[in-house]
């Protein structure tokens, strides 16, 4: 009989990450891996952009991912968008397996933007294929912007960069120039946002590059 090695377990995790492209790609859902380090502000910017993009039409679906609680799709449930919630019990980041699990409890033909919070951590969930279009990550400005230097994976794998919380910056030593060059010195490619969940400064960008995407998505 044939036996079929699989390298390592992300050699595993990617073909489940193909099949969850399948079953998302006929309704051609837009799915972003949201990541960051806790409490970077992934669930406030959620609530901030499901607000608009429900205001502009478009409809969203919620996967989110906790080790413990229902905390996060608590704060989402006032936007009655469909939520499903993981709790990976100790695992420190979703991979493809929990998040196919989750989208058979989503009806993806009512959905165009997926959302999926990862679990709060820096390094971890960068590893990890989930099928989606985008990895986005947040960095927070209370977390130092020699950060890109020290944790390079996210800031490599992910596609843009929301520099969070820049309402605090007059009150922390970041500096926003380093902070763009060490990222961009890790992934020339990485698309840079500042923005503020607080003050509502910057959140345009952010939801015009969603939107962007979505209809190119749509057009191919
Ligand atoms: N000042 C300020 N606080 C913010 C901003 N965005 C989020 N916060 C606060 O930061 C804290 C953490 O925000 P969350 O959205 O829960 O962060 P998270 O990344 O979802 O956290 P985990 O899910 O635990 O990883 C909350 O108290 C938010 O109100 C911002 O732009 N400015
Ligand atoms: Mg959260």
């Amino acid at each position: 009989m044939k036996v079929t090695v699989l390298n390592n377990i992300l050699e595993a995790n990617d073909i489940i990450a193909d099949e969850i492209r399948g079953i998302l790609a006929p309704n051609r859902v837009l799915a972003i891996n949201m990541m960051s380090s806790p409490g970077a502000g992934k669930t406030t910017l959620l609530e901030r952009t499901i607000e608009r993009l429900k205001a502009d039409g478009v409809r969203v679906g919620v996967i989110e991912g906790d080790i413990a609680t229902t905390r996060d799709s608590d704060r989402l449930r006032k936007f009655d968008v469909p939520i499903v919630q993981i709790n990976t019990g100790s695992a420190c980041h979703l991979d493809a397996n929990m998040t196919k699990s989750a989208l058979t409890n989503l009806d993806c033909s009512s959905i165009d933007v997926l959302f999926v919070e990862n679990v709060g951590n820096l390094v971890c969930p960068a590893e990890f294929k989930i099928g989606e279009d985008h990895k986005v990550m947040l960095l927070s400005v209370t977390e130092g912007d020699e950060k890109p230097l020290k944790y390079p994976l996210m800031f490599r794998e992910s596609s843009a960069m929301l520099i969070n919380k820049i309402d605090l910056l007059p009150y922390t030593n970041f500096k926003m120039d380093e902070a763009k060059e060490n990222a961009l010195r890790i992934n020339p490619r990485l698309m840079i946002l500042p923005l503020s969940c607080t003050t509502g400064q910057g959140l345009d960008a952010w939801l015009n590059w969603v939107k962007a995407e979505l209809a190119a998505k749509r057009k191919n």
